[in-house]
């Protein structure tokens, strides 16, 4: 990874108690538990924060309607989190409740200093609040009365308060985010906060709350008539939990953060409040605050009332950690709203994982265990020059996917890195394809079968170890099966070739990713229209003159069919075409012969996903021009309303095997 960090804090907001915890709470903490991860493997001290935020309105309100106390409400709530984190596998080194008292006794120390210090103030405040957004609004800045960020009413306040002096740091904050291109990240979101930061006045931020209104939060230490504002309170916990004001030196070996994960909701609190907050108590800056974007559900937003959240648990139960903590970190550019739906998760599951990862695993596994005796094979030499042999190709290919995984993770590309990888194990599928040790085996060639299989086992190690981050449980045992002893990864060792030791025992995990059959709704068979039934031959139609060959009953014969020649083929290389959203031009392997396929494919197929494929074309059709390009041949694929799959075959054949 280029530019390794000395040490690494990455931190997900604390999330509310006033609900169980849904998609959005559990990609935020996958995504950290991603990050965290591939910098414990590179050996850089990692710190991983998560937590809860207990206080404020919110809180108060959820357990009025469920009849608890507040307190009651943040313990049984909290167990949810605890309890989904650890059904996702996340590895977090803390986890922080704002209702205990390492966390409680910092933010009032901070208050006190900032008070001292008049940094806060008290005054009469008269303006609008949002109870749901828990923050006041000026007049000026409501939309049409409602609430400028949620758009709810809002009620009229009129009460004496405590205010931090934000308005001060306007132009510190300006000046401090446009000197710093990689503070707040990605850059748009740092336009967006520049971009309030230069056009409105930057009011003073109100950190108190009269407890005759909202009892629910940390008294204030100089005034015992308020509770403190829960953003306040909240933001602080990224400090008070790594010891900020109690163990200083723990505090100076996390502090600064090396990352504060947010969704996109919460970026003015982070970006405007927080380092506000942060230069009034002198501490330094966070390195980099990042916000994600929105799931969304198809095109719209997650809501309860619109019952489309997506519950974590369910999909966990369904589909199994990993597959689900890879879609998600696939799926997602970071910066960007994506979109989950179930269709789309199995696709993408029955493709990258069932398809290419547990074909690939399950192959090199089975035919070591046929042809090697189940152990690892003799460590083959292989050429540094990756033009020299197919093995030299192959390891190159997945060293290459191993430097973009690894530099995917500093740029924040995870989706990137994730594709490359994929594509890497494609590349597996393609050479074993090429050099099909299955025919050498039959010929008595063992070294050659031997030298290949070992060549796949050490790309697949590689690839198991990048992808170990995303889905620990898995990869963990797709690298026991492969013999190997030390159970986590070690990126450093992803770019050694020779590192599984010959002799070494391997093992059957079974199907890492079976893939998921969906039940297809029986569609009722069109009623027969009668022109449909006997259309009218037409004279020098291709079409006709076949129907003229037909029985009655629109059936053809057995010779009919066998005039077809169906061949199995492997798909080498895949792209688009320019002007032609529906095709993909794909150079495909027909068993010794190289032919170039149009084939209509693009809505739904990247290239990517087509590489190492093993199709079904037909081989004996007359080549034909497609938006200029010829087509030597035409491949398979099924087709029920808008969903369109590619035919297949069950299992390891190579190219040119006839269909029948
Ligand atoms: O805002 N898509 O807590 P919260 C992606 N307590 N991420 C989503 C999401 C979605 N549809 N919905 C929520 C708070 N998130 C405060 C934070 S920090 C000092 C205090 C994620 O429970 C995303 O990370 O409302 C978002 O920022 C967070 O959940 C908000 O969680």
């Amino acid at each position: 990874m280029s530019n390794i960090p000395s040490k690494y804090y990455v931190t997900t907001p604390i999330y509310y108690v006033n609900d169980k915890p849904h998609i959005g709470h559990a990609y935020t903490t996958i995504l950290a538990d991603v990050l965290a991860s591939y910098h414990r493997l590179l050996d850089v001290p990692t710190h991983f924060l998560t937590g809860t935020d207990e206080h404020g309105q919110k809180v108060q309100q959820a357990a009025d309607r469920n009849g608890i106390t507040p307190q009651e409400q943040c313990d049984q709530t909290v167990v949810r989190f605890q309890e989904l984190w650890k059904r996702l596998e996340i590895a977090n080194d803390d986890f922080i409740r704002t209702t205990e008292p390492r966390h409680k006794a910092v933010v009032q120390q901070v208050l006190q200093e900032l008070f001292d210090r008049d940094e806060i103030y008290k005054a009469e405040y008269e303006g609008w609040y949002c109870v749901g957004c828990e923050r006041f609004f000026a007049e000026k800045d409501l939309d049409g009365g409602n609430c400028p960020e949620c758009g709810r009413p809002v009620d009229k306040i009129i009460e004496s308060n405590y205010f931090f002096r934000m308005g001060k740091y306007q132009q510190w904050l300006i000046d401090y985010i446009e000197s710093h291109p990689g503070f707040i990240q990605p850059a748009f979101r740092a336009n967006e906060t520049l971009g309030f930061l230069k056009n409105k006045e930057l009011q003073d931020l109100c950190v108190s709350r009269p407890k005759a209104r909202l009892a629910w939060g940390i008294e204030l230490p100089f005034d015992r008539e308020f509770v403190t504002y829960v953003w306040f309170d909240a933001l602080i916990n990224y400090i008070s939990a790594i010891g900020y004001k109690a163990d200083e030196e723990r505090f100076a070996k996390w502090w600064p953060c090396s990352c504060h994960l947010i969704g996109k909701d919460i970026l003015t609190t982070h970006t405007v409040y927080w380092p506000t907050m942060l230069q009034a108590m002198g501490v330094a800056m966070p390195q980099t605050i990042f916000a994600h974007g929105w799931w969304l559900t198809g095109r719209t937003k997650m809501s309860k009332s619109l019952g489309n959240v997506v519950n974590p648990m369910e999909m966990v139960d369904r589909y199994g950690v990993d597959a689900f903590r890879y879609f998600l970190i696939a799926e997602m550019t970071l910066g960007q709203d994506a979109s989950f739906t179930e269709e789309a998760f199995v696709k993408r599951y029955n493709s990258d994982l069932a398809n290419d990862l547990g074909n690939v695993a399950s192959r090199v596994l089975s035919m070591i265990d046929r042809y090697c005796g189940g152990r690892i094979p003799a460590r083959a030499a292989i050429s540094a020059d990756p033009s020299d042999d197919a093995e030299a190709v192959a390891w190159s290919a997945v060293q290459m996917a191993a430097r973009e995984m690894e530099d995917s993770v500093p740029h924040m590309k995870l989706d990137a890195g994730l594709a490359a990888v994929l594509s890497a194990v494609r590349r597996i599928n393609v050479y074993l394809q090429e050099r099909a040790p299955w025919g050498l085996a039959k010929a008595g060639s063992m070294a050659e079968v031997e030298k290949i299989l070992y060549t796949a086992a050490e790309c697949l190690r590689v690839c198991a170890g990048l992808l170990y981050p995303v889905m620990p449980e898995k990869m963990l045992a797709l690298r026991a099966a492969l013999g190997m002893a030390d159970a986590k990864p070690h990126l450093g060792k992803l770019s050694e070739f020779g590192v599984l030791v010959p002799g070494t025992s391997i093992s059957q995990p079974g199907a890492l990713f079976p893939r998921i059959e969906v039940e297809k709704k029986e569609e009722p068979a069109p009623a027969p229209t009668p022109e449909k039934k006997n259309p009218a031959p037409k004279a020098g139609n291709r079409q006709s003159a076949m129907e003229n060959q037909q029985s009655p009953e629109g059936l053809i014969t057995f010779d009919q069919v066998m005039n077809v020649k169906l061949k199995t083929a492997v798909v080498l290389v895949a792209e688009r075409i320019e002007g032609a959203d529906k095709l993909l031009k794909l150079q495909i392997d027909l068993g010794g012969e190289k032919r170039q396929l149009v084939a209509g494919i693009a809505l739904h197929y990247k290239p990517e996903e087509l590489v190492g494929k093993t199709i079904v074309v037909v081989a004996n059709l007359k080549p034909a021009r497609l938006r200029g390009v010829e087509s030597q041949g035409m491949l398979l694929a099924a087709s029920l309303g808008d969903t369109l799959k590619l035919v297949t075959v069950d299992g390891a054949i190579g190219p040119g095997a006839a269909v029948k």
